[in-house]
């Protein structure tokens, strides 16, 4: 390491006096102006992180769904997953090192993970459509060349195809080729060959309109449209061309207001969905003929996944272990609707994508969907493999059903929760099972719930178990809310701290909307 270079370089990348934060659930995030020496020296970190796992790290450029003038930054673990926990915590150290205390912070985290500094480094890099990306991309550039990595800069990426490219690359290329190009190529060829197979070809479940949330997405999605548009148009709004980026419109939008996008025109039973500004989370809605609005969320999107998956397995004749892996916001209707009507067993983890990832792991088939919209499927490698030989062996209808999943496994992007990736999953699923978007919106009906945020002096008091469905602390909190919950019928309420925000949240559902509403609230007065 030129501990000297490292000095001089960080001095041209100095962190603002004072500054504090915090490798959060996504990583860094706060004003785009703050982050200049976060950037700089994850590109350090992700160079430590590259020596010590000999293998190829990511740095994504974004802030996902937060206001244009935010930024953010994360790194990609080998396999296209998070980052380690214990490299999180390197990160927030290294991120709040006094510009005199570098050499020392980064010799530090080198020893205490045995990192071999001879060893080459590879960097990937990838940012998203806000106007301070590029600057800031080129700061984590800074860092990897500084302590001698080599770097490939992807530029312009959504944060799951940067994920993708990673895991790509760390796999001898056995999941895809590390290109744009690779991964258009790789998911419209499954998404092509799954929809020849529909019987129901009509217009109305050839096109979708897609909200774009002024990001990454629309121009991604433009650039491929053209590799599947056999099976599907696609009608892009918000696209970045007028409105701002995140700015009423995009997924996040539409889950927390339960409002359609600004900017769309929907006509009644029209089906729609949203991306986020970095297009790793969908929702879809529609208009009914009433011009009443439904949101179709994560939650029912991880239920026809898994149906379908399911159905599937029972066709070829496997009884493999599928799971499906929520969070405590997922709406009780879509629990007990896949417990049991599909008898697919359920699990709750911590919100944040890393730990529902890491549970869906431990199944042949792990589902998971946060409600918001964040999510996948991953197959362990020796499902793909039985289901390429039975897609090989076996003979007609079972022959025909292994096929299927075999092009369904190739769609799914199983780095990471991936818009464009899932919304191809649901078309073609909607397409082969020949449901409307109405159909699909019935397999249950969501219970009224409501989500508030409380501001409070210090959201750490609160602190949460049983994947975050009680409080443990302060005393006398859960018992305060059990009592509440007890005045309504099929009630349920939690709170937790938010990983994201300075706020607590709130969280209740109930028989109808009014009660999800008192109930919100009554909770949110026994946080204080
Ligand atoms: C982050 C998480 C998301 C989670 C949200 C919760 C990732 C990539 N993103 O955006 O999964 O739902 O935080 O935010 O993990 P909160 O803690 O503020 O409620
Ligand atoms: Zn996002």
């Amino acid at each position: 390491m030129d501990l000297g270079a490292i000095t001089k370089y960080s001095a041209l990348h100095a962190k603002p006096n004072g500054l504090i934060l915090q490798y959060g659930t996504a990583g860094f995030r706060t004003k785009a102006e703050h982050l200049d020496h976060v950037m700089f020296r994850m590109g350090l970190l992700a160079v430590l992180r590259s020596k010590q796992t000999k293998s190829t790290i990511g740095v994504m450029v974004t802030a996902s769904h937060n206001p244009e003038e935010d930024n953010g930054v994360k790194l990609v673990d080998p396999l296209g997953e998070m980052l380690a926990p214990s490299w999180e915590e390197h990160a927030t150290y290294l991120a709040n090192a006094e510009e005199q205390d570098m050499q020392r912070v980064l010799i530090d985290i080198s020893e205490k993970e045995a990192v071999n500094l001879q060893q080459d480094a590879f960097v990937v890099i990838g940012r998203d459509t806000r106007p301070s990306s590029e600057k800031l991309s080129q700061s984590v550039i800074d860092g990897v060349t500084v302590l001698g990595g080599q770097f490939h800069d992807y530029g312009l990426l959504t944060t799951p195809q940067l994920h993708y490219m990673v895991y790509c690359r760390n796999t001898g290329g056995r999941y895809g080729k590390a290109t744009i190009e690779g991964y258009y190529q790789k998911l419209s060829k499954a998404f092509v060959e799954l929809t020849k197979q529909a019987s129901c070809s009509g217009d109305e479940y050839r096109s979708l309109k897609v909200d774009c949330a002024n990001g990454i997405g629309a121009l991604k999605l433009r650039e491929m449209e053209h590799y599947f548009s056999q099976g599907l148009s696609v009608q892009l709004f918000n696209d970045g061309s007028k409105g701002k980026l995140n700015h009423l419109c995009g997924a996040d939008f539409v889950k927390s207001h339960q409002k359609p996008p600004q900017g769309m025109e929907i006509k009644s039973n029209e089906r729609c969905c949203s991306f986020d500004g970095d297009a790793d989370r969908i929702v879809y809605y529609y208009h009914d003929a009433d011009g009443h609005f439904h949101l179709i969320d994560g939650d029912k999107i991880a239920t026809l996944i898994s149906s379908f998956l399911k159905e599937l397995l029972v066709e070829i004749g496997e009884s493999l272990n599928i799971g499906v892996v929520q969070t405590a916001y997922a709406n009780g209707s879509s629990t007990r609707y896949l417990e049991e009507v599909m008898k697919v067993p359920v699990y709750c983890t911590k919100t944040g994508v890393k730990h529902l990832h890491h549970k869906a792991r431990e199944f042949d088939i792990g589902v998971y969907f946060e409600a918001n919209g964040h999510g996948t499927a991953l197959f362990s490698t020796a499902v793909e493999m039985k289901i390429k030989q039975s897609a090989e062996q076996l003979e007609d209808k079972k022959r025909k059903a292994a096929k299927m999943l075999e092009n369904i496994i190739d769609l799914f992007n199983q780095a990471a929760g991936d818009a464009i990736s899932d919304m191809l999953v649901i078309e073609a699923i909607l397409a082969l099972k020949g449901l409307t978007v109405q159909q699909w919106d019935a397999l249950y009906t969501d219970l009224p719930n409501r989500q508030l945020k409380v501001q409070v002096a210090d959201r750490r008091v609160i602190s949460t178990t049983n994947a975050e469905r009680r409080a443990v602390t302060p005393p006398g909190l859960q018992e305060a809310i059990n009592d509440l919950v007890k005045k309504y019928k099929l009630s349920r309420a939690f709170v937790r701290p938010s990983g994201t925000e300075d706020v607590v949240r709130v969280y209740a559902e109930a028989d109808s909307q009014e009660s999800a509403d008192h109930l919100a609230h009554e909770v949110s007065l026994a946080v204080f």
